[in-house]
């Protein structure tokens, strides 16, 4: 019997009581436990089959152990089967409050939910009301009211149902798998043990933090152009334009269609003189077509994905016949990473990967065959076991995960000394290692746009930082009303792009009208400016793993009446998002005072939302630019905001954006300090890390106090005075 599940919003719950009365374990197995780190233990079902599990795809490295459990330790798993699917169970404690489960169509608390974990093309959310989305995260994330917290992760491919109640339940319908738990004082502590454990975001380009715009797609070259012209025009900063699959010769992908874009490489130039960088999409299915390069040298070197029978699986994607290259084999991850040499070579700067559950129009369930069959071979660490053969069941969660994979090799590969970026669809727990993500394709409704600040909170909560969704809503037409909202909340996400479909009418900032474009340049102004602390807390995320986005619960843990805020969310620890449409939301404690960057003035500005600076934070700002690439620290501005005891830090990460000498040492992390002394505050700032020279030069103090805003200026290097 396969146990369906449904809906994870509110008012479904009763499906996951189903769920769990369908799952009283039959024949519970004993489990084996040990400690792999002071904080985590790993639990082993007795019937544990490595070869149909292993290697993990979710860990950096396989687990040693270091002895047994401590008498202790709080958290245990339990193993059964039931109806044909193996389980593991963790009892929950009603007063828990439970997260993550990473892309889920959710509110933030994720209690009394289950999700599917099966990547699933879903347009619309609308496939079985969202219970299966693009990515799967099996993880849980568990906080205490006291603030300590826990985290379960099941080291399981294979397709799964996780549903969390009075217990978190996994439910697979691959073999029995094992289990890991992970204490930790704080969330941001369980948070930083996963990173350790399944690798973190490495730092990506400086030019990736900024706006990007995208549409379905933008052809010819010339309308590419226009939108470039009319972003500049308009002072409207913006750092990328995106090439969606209408670029490509009859879909196939590494291909240009020569009347839409004759010179990819001059398009491409075009947008460098602007300040701007280009991302074109690849797709993974191959267009069966002989004669086209990339199908004739992947069928030469027999690297398609096979059906049961042995034969190469043909699906339907959208250059009709189409072939899957099987990533699992080293040779195919080799091949598709070298096919990028001639592609970037066009001066591409960035690789969109969509479709990559992957989707096949034809297939069961939109996607290819379950009992498909996969030859393995590939090693995901140098020194790893290679990958065995399997069935799609086993591999389909992490397929896209292997092809970001292979595709962020193969752009390495082509610019050794520039970082990769690359966007995903579908990805599994681990591949914040290889990839940003999207959340897919919603729809431009207001609904959507409240859903897309707890779905992008939980994906970072799962470990996944740099994510956002489409800015105005992928599907359908989005009102002024609502695209003005979305771009003003949009600013704050970590990945900030605007998309919409094919069929959609235009979706630019200044389709909208006057009031619309104006509040959408109010809103880049205020990322641009922000850009030294955003990039600083992409650092952060990249060195500990705690999210750039986080839950406003994290002001403080133990404050339990913000366990379930999630219409405001935090961009970074010092800054507080409120929406203008979030309704009487729980604050937390403290003063919060409200910032203006811009010289928005949030009372009067129908579209911004408030934005809250914590007692206690300083802040750094630069200037407003319209890309990325006149960054710098010159007159560069220090919001401060004195706690109860007048003081107050924050800090500067700084480097030269792009390039890794980051990692020897030329980078510039900055301390800022303020302190009160009589009535005088003072501010000063320590170079503490690196040798990447600083050129600061002039400071700006803002002192946000109760009373409004003193201003200050002085020279980086020495202590500047103000008085409250
Ligand atoms: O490549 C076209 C679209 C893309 O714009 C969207 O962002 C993806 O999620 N793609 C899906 C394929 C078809 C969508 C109907």
């Amino acid at each position: 019997m396969k146990i369906k599940t449904d809906s994870r919003l509110p008012g479904a719950h009763w499906k996951g009581i189903f769920l769990l009365l369908c799952m009283v374990p039959l024949g519970a197995a004993a489990e084996r436990a040990a400690l792999i780190q002071d904080n985590v233990a790993i639990f082993y079902p007795d019937d544990f089959d490595a070869e149909a599990n292993l290697p993990s795809f979710a860990l950096l490295e396989e687990p040693e152990e270091m002895g047994a459990l401590p008498d202790d330790w709080q958290t245990h798993v339990e193993f059964s089967s039931a109806f044909g699917q193996s389980l593991a169970q963790v009892k929950v404690d009603s007063s828990t409050n439970l997260y993550g489960g990473g892309e889920a169509l959710s509110r933030l608390l994720r209690k009394g939910g289950s999700q599917i974990l099966w990547n699933t093309d879903n347009y619309g959310y609308g496939r079985d009301d969202g219970a299966k989305l693009y990515q799967s995260h099996p993880w849980v994330l568990a906080v205490r009211p006291d603030g300590s917290a826990y985290g379960v992760l099941a080291d399981n491919t294979w397709k799964q149902t996780l549903s969390m109640s009075d217990d978190i339940t996994f439910s697979s319908e691959g073999p029995a798998f094992r289990v890991l738990v992970i204490e930790g004082e704080t969330p941001q502590e369980v948070l930083a043990t996963l990173g350790d454990l399944t690798g973190k975001m490495p730092l990506p380009p400086r030019w990736s933090l900024g706006f990007q715009q995208s549409r379905y797609s933008y052809v010819p070259e010339s309308r590419a152009k226009e939108i470039v012209d009319t972003y500049r025009n308009k002072k409207l900063p913006i750092d990328v334009l995106w090439f969606d699959i209408d670029y490509m010769d009859d879909f196939k992908v590494f291909t240009f269609d020569s009347e839409m874009y004759p010179d990819p490489k001059g398009m491409n130039a075009y947008l460098h003189q602007n300040k701007m960088k280009g991302i074109w999409m690849i797709d993974p299915g191959v267009g069966i077509d002989e004669g086209y390069s990339v199908y004739d040298s992947g069928t030469e070197l027999d690297v398609w994905m096979k059906d049961a029978k042995g034969e190469v699986y043909e699906g339907e994607v959208w250059p009709g016949p189409t072939v899957f290259p099987d990533y699992t084999q080293q040779k195919t991850a080799e091949w598709w990473s070298e096919l990028y040499q001639d592609f970037m070579a066009q001066d591409i700067d960035g690789v969109w990967n969509d479709m990559n559950e992957p989707a096949d129009f034809t297939g069961p369930d939109g996607s290819v065959p379950e009992d498909n069959v996969h030859a393995g071979g590939l090693r995901l660490t140098p020194n790893g076991k290679p990958l065995p053969a399997d069935s799609h069941l086993r591999y389909h969660n992490v397929y896209g995960m292997l092809m970001v994979k292979a595709s962020r090799q193969g752009i390495s590969d082509a610019n050794p000394n520039k970082r990769p970026f690359v966007l995903t669809r579908a990805n599994y727990i681990g591949g914040q290692r290889y990839a940003a993500t999207w959340t897919g394709d919603n729809n431009s409704t207001w609904e959507h746009l409240r859903l897309s600040v707890p779905m992008s909170l939980n994906l970072g909560l799962s470990g996944q930082p740099f994510n956002g969704p489409d800015i105005g809503g992928f599907i359908g037409n989005a009102s002024p009303e609502l695209f003005g909202h979305w771009m003003a909340i949009g600013a704050f996400y970590p990945f900030a792009r605007a998309h919409s479909a094919i069929e959609s009418d235009d979706q630019e900032p200044w389709v909208f009208g006057r009031e619309v474009e104006r509040a959408s340049r109010i809103a880049l102004e205020r990322r641009y400016r922000l850009m030294p602390y955003l990039y600083t807390q992409f650092y952060q995320a990249s060195k500990t793993g705690v999210p750039v986005m986080q839950p406003t619960f994290f002001t403080d843990i133990t404050d339990t009446s913000l366990r379930g805020e999630d219409r405001t969310f935090l961009f970074g620890p010092d800054l507080l998002v409120v929406p203008k449409w979030a309704d009487k939301p729980s604050m937390p404690e403290g003063s919060w005072r409200v910032l203006s960057l811009v010289g928005e003035n949030s009372l009067r500005d129908e579209f911004q939302p408030d934005l809250r600076i914590r007692d206690g934070a300083i802040v750094p700002a630069g200037k407003i630019i319209q890309s990325t690439d006149d960054y710098s620290l010159n007159e560069l501005t220090l919001f401060v905001s004195l706690d109860a005891d007048g003081n107050a830090q924050g800090q500067l990460y700084h480097d030269a954006g792009e390039g890794y000498g980051y990692q020897n040492g030329e980078y510039a992390l900055i301390e800022f300090t303020a302190s009160t002394s009589g009535d005088t505050v003072e501010i000063s700032a320590d170079k503490t890390e690196g040798n990447y020279p600083v050129e600061i030069g002039q400071l700006q103090i803002k002192l946000v106090t109760d009373d409004g805003v003193k201003i200050a200026t002085g020279s980086y290097g020495e202590v500047i005075k103000i008085q409250p």
